[in-house]
């Protein structure tokens, strides 16, 4: 049984993420922004293929949640508005649907992060991750091995969108991760 409170709470925590300039209201701009940062913190450089994949990915995303929505494209969201549809879109598309939506966001994140190029996310690579979206206090290890539902060491794409589908549906103790 889905708990309506933590999920909320944890769009809410999305939302927080999402304002960039904390006016209150998500826009585009937040989310290419914030793609920015995080190439930024990768120590990566704009027009790298890596880069640019996340710096599409994201408004991308927010496009496809906004267009779902019928909300034109130029308008901010607001918290209200942001819940409203990320919970519509959940029960539309199931569990996983979130996590589908931010797919192309996590691969390019995955691909960011992906130091030995064998296309999966290991612990370390995990925790360049986590500091690269800020969230570092957290332990690292133990969200890892919450996600890493085959127990192969390794977190694949797919076991990324799981894990995000569930987290955002209270099944699932993980840290926020940035996408
Ligand atoms: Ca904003
Ligand atoms: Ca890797
Ligand atoms: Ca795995």
């Amino acid at each position: 049984m889905p708990n309506r409170t933590v999920q909320e709470e944890r769009l809410r925590q999305r939302f927080a993420l999402y304002d960039t300039d904390g006016d209150g209201r998500v826009e585009r701009g937040d989310l290419e922004q914030e793609a920015r940062r995080i190439v930024h913190a990768f120590g990566e450089s704009e027009d790298s293929p890596k880069a640019q994949a996340l710096l599409h990915a994201y408004p991308h995303m927010w496009d496809h949640m906004t267009k779902t929505a019928g909300v034109g494209a130029g308008q901010g969201l607001s918290l209200e508005q942001f819940v409203q549809i990320a919970n519509t879109q959940m029960l539309d598309q199931g569990r996983a649907g979130f996590g589908h939506m931010l797919r192309p966001s996590i691969r390019a994140m995955v691909d960011l992060c992906d130091v030995d190029g064998d296309g999966q996310v290991s612990p370390e690579e995990f925790r360049k991750w986590l500091g690269a979206i800020g969230n570092d206090r957290i332990d690292a290890d133990a969200a890892f091995r919450a996600m890493d539902a085959d127990r192969n060491g390794k977190l694949s794409v797919e076991e990324i969108v799981a894990a995000v589908g569930e987290y955002h549906n209270g099944e699932l103790d993980a840290p926020l991760l940035g996408v």
